[in-house]
């Protein structure tokens, strides 16, 4: 067993590095550190911790990384990495695919049930001293349209079926369906069927064939009082058509967790329009989700100084993990 150099970069917050020192001979070197491009030339292992800088695609312009053989991240999806030079990089990527999926479909349920139960008239009136009896939707036989039927995906349609939600798909191309999903549509079939679903929940990674696919055409399609959740990267959705679409009074809610500008600016028109619930992209981070992401990390650096196979290796044409093995 070798002792390989790890530089762990920290973007937004920081690892406990201590355990990993007795498997690797640890670097650590923030984004902007003069250091950066140095530690970058000789490491075997980089980390990138919480988030992205462009600091670390400009340092690897000027380090061309030559004994890097592993980059991870700790976000679930890892497009932010997927810069070109690393994309063409022989280097593996693997990210933290499966730590925050209970999480996120937890949080896709609570802001399902938000709109269906109308909580957020229920807080106002509160507010208020406000007795005021209204009806509210059910969720039991419903059907939703999951958009990215990944690991994420997959606990969503999970949960919602167990409420008794009929439960699709789309996937990267159709394929046949098995529990919890009735159907896997491909994209291109997105702007046909979508009207026929009351709750739209995207979770698709950002990839260029997901780019847009939550397009105009297909919010205008949507059927009048849908609800829409995105938990997966904010370019996937067009935001401008569901704002639209939610300010005409054609959609039941929207949720939107990720952005395509993150943070959301505090002039945007998002924050004060009624039937929008506005989240900072925290869907995922639940109580102690650091500590499992600090796991995982642990058990990847011990598989790279063993030479082991390392866990959720991203495709990196399609801008995912496909490996499904059971992280720690
Ligand atoms: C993500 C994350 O990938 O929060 O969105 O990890």
């Amino acid at each position: 067993m070798t002792t390989p150099h790890l530089l762990v970069v920290p973007v937004g917050s920081s690892p406990d590095v201590a355990p990993l020192r007795e498997l690797a001979d640890v670097r650590v070197a923030h984004p902007h550190d003069p250091d950066l491009p140095d530690a970058l030339a000789t490491a075997e292992g980089l980390v990138v911790w919480d988030g992205f800088d462009v600091a670390v695609e400009r340092a690897w312009e000027t380090a061309r990384p030559q004994a890097l053989r592993w980059v991870h991240t700790s976000s679930a999806g890892p497009d932010r990495l997927l810069f070109p030079a690393l994309r063409a990089h022989p280097s593996r990527l693997t990210c933290s695919r499966g730590i925050l999926d209970a999480d996120i479909a937890e949080y896709v349920l609570a802001c399902v049930l938000a709109f269906l139960k109308d909580l957020t008239t229920t807080v106002r009136r509160q507010d208020e001293h406000r007795w005021q009896h209204r009806l509210t939707r059910s969720l039991a036989g419903r059907r939703a349209l999951v958009v990215g039927a990944g690991s994420i995906g997959t606990r969503t349609a999970q949960l919602f079926s167990a409420l008794g939600v009929d439960v699709d798909g789309v996937v990267r191309s159709a394929r046949p369906a098995a529990p919890p999903f009735g159907a896997l549509f491909g994209p291109d079939a997105l702007p046909d069927v979508v009207g026929d679903y009351d709750l739209v929940l995207v979770a698709a990674p950002l990839s260029p064939a997901t780019r847009g696919l939550v397009g105009a055409q297909v919010v205008q399609r949507m059927r009048p009082g849908a609800v829409v959740v995105n938990v997966g990267r904010g370019p996937v959705v067009d935001e401008d058509a569901l704002l639209a679409a939610l300010r005409a009074g054609r959609l039941g809610g929207v949720a939107l967790d990720v952005w395509s500008t993150e943070p959301l600016p505090a002039d945007s028109p998002w924050w004060d329009t009624p039937g929008a619930l506005v989240s900072p992209h925290l869907a995922g981070d639940s109580e102690g989700f650091t500590g499992r992401l600090e796991l995982l990390l642990h058990e990847q650096v011990r598989r790279f100084a063993a030479g082991q196979e390392l866990l959720h290796v991203v495709d990196k044409e399609h801008g995912y993990a496909i490996t499904s093995t059971v992280a720690p």
